[in-house]
């Protein structure tokens, strides 16, 4: 079969900072080739539709299969199945990934016809299964997974062991177009599957039934030795949570002599608990550390059900800074803010030496906040939910509240980007440009262009053509209900001392 693997366009946030390679989309390529099949991947955040559409003339798919992780993404999906049934009407049509698994049955009701399939959860083995059963004309019952306009069958199932696949990285054109920060080019690379946790405002944990799983160190660095680019994304949710998966990777890149600069994310408490670790991986590349801060108040951290108190965040940051890494940090911007907490953030950025990013509080489908918040919601225009835009009612006006929101977002501006920032960097920029790396120079001038509360309001006004569909809100959610793969374990934290995960109530 020829199946067409496709990921759609950039979403606001990544038309600036970072342009990363649809890792997941390349597992399923993998899965999808092993499997016998014909594989094409394109990636709509470098191509454009019309380049789609040519593919589709020249190539003709039997298959096509777009990565919805973003929900902000989904009207682009339903359109595209739309004009792809309208020009190749025997293609079969689905959708996967994080957030389609969340809206899978709304996504084939706006399809009215288009999508034959979602695929909830992992693709690697449902992937398989559905080309199959598309092959056969066999139907999608026994597809885990598989929810079609005829029902639902077996929930998804996890691929037997993380190490079975490498990623499709040579389906991949147009590779030098990855990026992030000054580690442009940039790979992608997945060490760790799922989260431990469960923070009110995140569905990762919902999407993985709350497990947390390991690619070995000998198949990491594998996959690591494939890769061409200089600059490395490590794409886990929290990085090190066990530090000796973090040694035995570094030890493994020692031993084949591996030099790369890394990105990666994770938590205050992890930082602390396995500084050696942090490090140990500063001596072997690491660059840049994203850490999750989320507030900079003890009510806002439980309010998230962050499980970190303000101190721990704090003392973080300041080991952070001493690793002499480059670090961005995140903080949550209520709906509810004025004018005088915008102030106080505004201010405590301006004084720190991190990057700090500003994203506004966004209930999505699949977290707690999704069942208690969505009541309230302003909107149901999905392209608005990609933590950019208000989605809830302002305290402020809402012109007000996107003025206040870009003029703290700009502190960023004048710290990091511009002309201060090209000073610093100007060697570094020239020889980028030397080897014809552009994406980092252009980053440095393109905030104002793209974040512009007029912009921003204006979004608010588009006509809405798919809304989302809401759920039945209740105040004290049934947490089963959130999953998407089956939560097997137990509620779990990682013990500080033993770094071993503690099990409580099944939730
Ligand atoms: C890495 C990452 C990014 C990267 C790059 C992602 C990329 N280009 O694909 C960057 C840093 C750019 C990024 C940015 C953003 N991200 Co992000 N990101 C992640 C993260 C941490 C991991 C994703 C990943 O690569 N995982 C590893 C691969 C192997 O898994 P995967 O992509 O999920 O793919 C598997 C399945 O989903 C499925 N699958 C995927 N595609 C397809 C397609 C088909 C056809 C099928 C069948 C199956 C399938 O099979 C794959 C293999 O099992 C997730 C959290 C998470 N744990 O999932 C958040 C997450 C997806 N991001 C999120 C958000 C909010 C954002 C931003 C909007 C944030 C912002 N500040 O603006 C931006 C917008 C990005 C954009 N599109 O422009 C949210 C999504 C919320 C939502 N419901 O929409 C998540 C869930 C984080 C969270 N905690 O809430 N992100
Ligand atoms: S620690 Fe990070 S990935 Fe895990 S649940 Fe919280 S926000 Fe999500």
């Amino acid at each position: 079969m020829r199946f067409l693997a496709v990921h759609t366009s950039a979403l606001m946030y990544s038309r600036i900072f970072l342009r990363l390679e649809p890792l997941g989309l390349e597992m399923i390529a993998q899965a999808a080739r092993q499997a016998g099949h014909d594989v094409k991947i394109i990636d709509l955040q470098v191509f454009s539709h019309q380049d789609y559409f040519r593919l589709l003339d020249e190539w003709r798919p039997d298959a096509v299969g777009v990565s919805a992780n973003y929900l902000a993404n989904i009207p682009e999906i339903i359109d595209l199945a739309k004009a792809t049934k309208a020009r190749l009407p025997t293609a079969f049509y689905f959708v996967g990934g994080h957030s389609a698994s969340f809206t899978a049955g709304e996504i084939i009701e706006h399809g009215k016809g288009a999508v034959d399939a979602v695929l909830k959860g992992e693709g690697e083995v449902g992937v398989v299964q559905l080309l199959e059963a598309a092959m056969a004309g066999s139907g999608f019952c026994d597809v885990p997974g598989a929810i079609t306009a005829d029902g639902e069958g077996h929930p998804p199932a996890f691929v037997k062991s993380l190490d079975d696949i490498l990623p499709a990285r040579d389906l991949l054109p147009k590779r030098r177009k990855y990026f992030i920060g000054v580690l442009d080019p940039c790979a992608s690379i997945e060490f760790t599957r799922g989260c431990p946790w469960d923070c009110e405002f995140c569905s990762a944990w919902t999407f993985y039934g709350r497990s947390y799983r390991h690619v070995s160190s000998e198949r990491a660095v594998e996959d690591l030795a494939r890769i061409r680019e200089p600059g490395i994304f490590i794409v886990v949710d929290v990085a090190f949570i066990q530090s000796k998966h973090g040694f035995d990777i570094g030890r493994e890149i020692e031993r084949r002599n591996i030099r790369k600069e890394y990105y990666l994310e994770t938590r205050g408490d992890v930082l602390l608990r396995n500084k050696d670790v942090f490090q140990y991986w500063k001596g072997l590349g690491l660059k840049y550390m994203f850490l999750g801060l989320e507030a900079i108040d003890d009510q806002g951290l439980k309010k998230f059900r962050k499980r970190i108190s303000l101190d721990q965040n704090t003392e973080a940051l300041e080991f952070a800074r001493s690793l002499g890494v480059t670090v961005a940090v995140n903080i949550i911007a209520d709906p509810d803010w004025d004018t005088h907490r915008f102030a106080v953030i505004r201010e405590w950025a301006s004084e720190i030496p991190e990057v700090v990013n500003i994203s506004v509080n966004t209930p999505y489908p699949g977290t707690e906040s999704w069942v208690t918040e969505s009541r309230r919601l302003a909107t149901r225009d999905y392209r608005l939910f990609d933590i950019q835009h208000a989605v809830l009612p302002t305290k402020l006006p809402l012109p007000e509240f996107y003025g206040e929101l870009v003029s703290t977002q700009q502190v960023l501006n004048r710290k990091h980007l511009g002309m201060s920032a090209l000073r610093k960097a100007a060697s570094l920029v020239i020889r980028k440009l030397l080897r014809g790396q552009t994406n980092f120079f252009k980053m440095l001038w393109k905030f104002n262009s793209v974040y512009n509360p007029k912009l921003q309001l204006a979004d608010h006004q588009l006509p809405v053509k798919y809304k989302m569909r809401l759920p039945h809100s209740t105040a004290t959610p049934d947490r089963r209900s959130l999953y998407i793969h089956v939560n097997r374990s137990h509620s779990r934290q990682v013990d500080e001392k033993t770094e071993r995960f503690v099990a409580g109530s099944k939730t």
